[in-house]
C-alpha cells in the first residue's frame, strides 16, 4: 500500500531528481512521440444544479455563458470529422448535468456511435451515474467515463457541497464495475495546500479502479464564479504534480487540461518531459478559451 508519507517524499524531492525519476518511468511505458490529442465537445451547456465553486456552468454562479440544450446529432458528426482531420484520437463529450436522464442517455448514445464509426476513442463526462446508466453508455460503445474527484477529500467540502466526495467514488465504482475505463483527475489552484495535493494523489491511488486517464486542470478563473480570486500558485507545483502522478501511475495517460493557455510552449515541454502525454485540442474547452489550435499543431510538430 502506498501511504501519504511515501507520496509526500516523492512529491517533495529535489525537482531535477523528481523529473528524472518520472522520465525514466515514462520512457519505459510510452513511446517518446506519443502525445494524444483529445477534443472536447460541450453537448449540453450550463444550467447545472451542482454548486462547484469554480464552474461557469453551475446555477449557483452567475457566469455570463450561452446556455445550450443537447446538440443536434449533425453537429457531432461535423465536430468529429473536423477533429479527426487534425489528428485527434479521442473525443470527450461534456454535459452539465447532476445526472443524465434516459432521453439524454439515448441521444448521447447516438453521439457515441458517431465517434466509434470514425474509429476514435470515446469519453463522456455527464455527472453522476448509477450502474444501469453506466451499463447503457457502455453498450453504446463508450470507452471512458470522466468523473473527477477534483481535490483532496479534506479540501473538497470547501469547493462543492451538493455532491459529496463519496458520491463521486460511487459513480467511479459503477463505471469500473461495468468494465468502462476510468478517467479521473482534479484541479490545481483552488487554494489547496501542498498536503492537499499529496492527499489528492493518494485518493486517486485508492480509487475503486486504477484510472486509465488522469486530467490535471489548473483553475481557470471565470467571471461570476465564487472561486475566481485565489492566489496564483507556483508552476513548479504543476511539474511536481505531473511527475509524481507519472511515478505512481506508470501506464496512465496524463492529460494537461484546463488552464494550459497560461503555459508557454517551453513550460509545456517540461511537463511532457515530466510525464504528461495528452492535451485537449481545439480553440475551446467546454465554455472557456483553450490554446489556439494552429499554435498547438505547431508545438506538436516541433516536439514529435
Ligand atoms: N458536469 C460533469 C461533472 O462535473 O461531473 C462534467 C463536466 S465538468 C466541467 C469536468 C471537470 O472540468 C470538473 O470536474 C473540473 O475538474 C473541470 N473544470 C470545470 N471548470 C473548471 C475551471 N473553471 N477551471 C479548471 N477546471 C475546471
Ligand atoms: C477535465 O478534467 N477537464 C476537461 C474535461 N475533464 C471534461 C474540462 C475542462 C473544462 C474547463 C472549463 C470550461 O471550459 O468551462
Ligand atoms: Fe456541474 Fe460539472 Fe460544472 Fe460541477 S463541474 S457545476 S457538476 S458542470
Amino acid at each position: 500500500m502506498v501511504t501519504k508519507e511515501t507520496i509526500s517524499e516523492i512529491y517533495n524531492k529535489p525537482l531535477l531528481a523528481l523529473i528524472t525519476d518520472a522520465r525514466v518511468i515514462h520512457q519505459t511505458n510510452f513511446p517518446v512521440d506519443d502525445i494524444e490529442l483529445c477534443h472536447l465537445v460541450s453537448v449540453k451547456t450550463g444550467g447545472c444544479p451542482e454548486d462547484c465553486k469554480y464552474c461557469s456552468q453551475s446555477i449557483y454562479n452567475k457566469s455570463p455563458i450561452k446556455l445550450n440544450p443537447l446538440l443536434p446529432v449533425s453537429e457531432i458528426e461535423e465536430a468529429v470529422t473536423k477533429a479527426k482531420s487534425h489528428g485527434v484520437k479521442r473525443i470527450c463529450l461534456g454535459a452539465a448535468y447532476r445526472t443524465p436522464n434516459s432521453s439524454a442517455i439515448d441521444k448521447i448514445s447516438q453521439y457515441i456511435q458517431i465517434i466509434k464509426k470514425h474509429g476514435l476513442e470515446s469519453c463522456a463526462t455527464l455527472g453522476s451515474l448509477n450502474m444501469e446508466q453506466a451499463e447503457q453508455l457502455k453498450s453504446a460503445g463508450l470507452d471512458y467515463y470522466n468523473h473527477n474527484i477534483d481535490t483532496s477529500p479534506e479540501f473538497y467540502p470547501e469547493v462543492i457541497t451538493t455532491r459529496t466526495f463519496n458520491d463521486r467514488i460511487d459513480t467511479i465504482s459503477n463505471v469500473a464495475n461495468v468494465g468502462m475505463k476510468v478517467c479521473c483527475g482534479g484541479i490545481m489552484g483552488l487554494g489547496e495546500s501542498r498536503d492537499d495535493r499529496v492527499s489528492f494523489i493518494h485518493a486517486l491511488y485508492q480509487l475503486p479502479a486504477i484510472p486509465d486517464s488522469i486530467p490535471i486542470n489548473m483553475l481557470v478563473k471565470v467571471d461570476g464564479a465564487k472561486l475566481n480570486n485565489t492566489t496564483p500558485f507556483d508552476k513548479n507545483e504543476l511539474v511536481r504534480m505531473i511527475a509524481t502522478v507519472r511515478i505512481l501511475f506508470p501506464k496512465t495517460r496524463i492529460r494537461l487540461s484546463a488552464g494550459r493557455n497560461e503555459l508557454s510552449k517551453l513550460e509545456q515541454s517540461l511537463l511532457f518531459l515530466s510525464g504528461a502525454n495528452s492535451i485537449f485540442f481545439g480553440d475551446k474547452l467546454l465554455t472557456v478559451e483553450n490554446n489556439e489550435a494552429n499554435s498547438d499543431l505547431e508545438m506538436i510538430k516541433n516536439l514529435v
